[in-house]
């Protein structure tokens, strides 16, 4: 089994992205041949600062390994050190069609914020289709807002596999059971987000214990007493439930029956304790492998050579299926 994912070294990384990401990176890595992949060339179609990706690029790969990937058993590597992905970009923008392009919900609300759009922000999904393909993915682990994303990858191996022959394994979306969509603490009705987000409201995997607690005593509730689980009459209390099971591995029900008769308060102080004490290991391995930016760097590049040694047949039987002649002989 071949298991892939893409995570991108923009922003601070928060507790949606631990639930719809890394932890499901590191419950994956055990089930096949596993790559995680540092996706900067995603991070430029919105206007960023060159030095900034540079750091986060780290940070980001630091934080892989601290929330339980394995370099013996994972490959950890940066995209664009694997010139395949911009290529099979390109080759496979030519199969995408304008219009499912013009569908994706993702650069409508992205697009809707910013006054300049690129047109990389347009095209950014086909970079993800090539991403998944080149490694005949058959999961990919990922949080409930890149579903669209990972439909549009499938029809275009369909598309491409029956217009130029059997190339790609057609991947499947693994999506957490709950904790698939973490919402705004201060805002249930938004996804906790970077880009969009309020930070009041998003737990960020970096906070200090203080902070953490802070944020969940503030966190908006509804109205009504009960600790349940009911996603459109209590958005609120629902989020908070699942961000329980996220840092205890508890299910739902589990939660729910915990806390029978408790009140509220109760409820989001326990919350905190459970996320500072799910949150304190990570920073420290963090800080520990930061320190270090050579051996991470050392990590890196032995995960872009293992990628590019993947990646490459792939690559060549695209270019092969299309009708490309290739340099021979030299
Ligand atoms: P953001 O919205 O914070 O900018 P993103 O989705 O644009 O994040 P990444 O950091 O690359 O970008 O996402 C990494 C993983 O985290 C993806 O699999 C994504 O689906 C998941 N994810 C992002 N936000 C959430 C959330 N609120 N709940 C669950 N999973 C999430
Ligand atoms: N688009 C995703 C990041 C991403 C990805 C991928 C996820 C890029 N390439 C391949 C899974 C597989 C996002 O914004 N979170």
């Amino acid at each position: 089994m071949k298991i892939f994912s893409g995570i991108q070294p923009t922003g601070a990384k928060h507790l949606g992205n631990y639930s719809g990401g890394f932890r499901q990176y590191a419950a994956t890595q055990d089930q096949g041949t596993a790559f995680f992949c540092i996706v900067d060339l995603h991070s430029i179609t919105v206007a960023h600062d060159p030095e900034d990706l540079r750091e986060r690029t780290l940070d980001l790969a630091a934080l892989m390994f601290a929330t339980g990937l394995d370099p013996e058993r994972s490959t950890v590597f940066v995209q664009s050190h694997v010139t395949a992905h911009a290529e099979a970009a390109w080759l496979l923008g030519c199969v995408a069609s304008y219009g499912e392009l013009q569908r994706m919900t993702q650069f409508k609300d992205k697009a809707g914020k910013q006054t300049s759009v690129s047109a990389g922000l347009f095209i950014y999904p086909v970079l993800m289709v090539g991403d998944i393909l080149l490694y005949q993915t058959d999961i990919v682990p990922i949080g409930d807002d890149q579903r669209q994303h990972l439909e549009l990858t499938r029809d275009v191996a369909e598309r491409f596999n029956s217009r130029f022959g059997e190339t790609f394994t057609v991947p499947k979306g693994v999506y957490p059971e709950a904790g698939a969509r973490i919402m705004d603490l201060q805002q249930p009705e938004n996804k906790m987000s970077t880009t969009g987000g309020n930070p009041q409201g998003t737990i960020y995997l970096l906070d200090p214990p203080e902070v953490v607690r802070k944020k969940l005593k503030t966190a908006v509730t509804d109205s009504g007493r009960e600790i349940v689980h009911d996603s459109n009459e209590k958005a609120g209390i629902s989020n908070l439930i699942e961000v329980m099971t996220v840092a205890t591995g508890e299910t739902i029900a589990e939660v729910e029956k915990r806390y029978v008769g408790a009140g509220y308060g109760q409820f989001k102080s326990d919350v905190g304790d459970a996320l500072v004490e799910l949150l304190e290991p990570i920073q420290a391995r963090f800080r520990a492998l930061r320190d270090d930016s050579a051996e991470l760097e050392r990590m890196l590049a032995i995960g872009a050579a293992k990628a590019r040694e993947v990646s490459a047949p792939t690559l060549e039987k695209m270019y092969d299926r299309m009708g490309f002649t290739r340099p021979k002989g030299v």
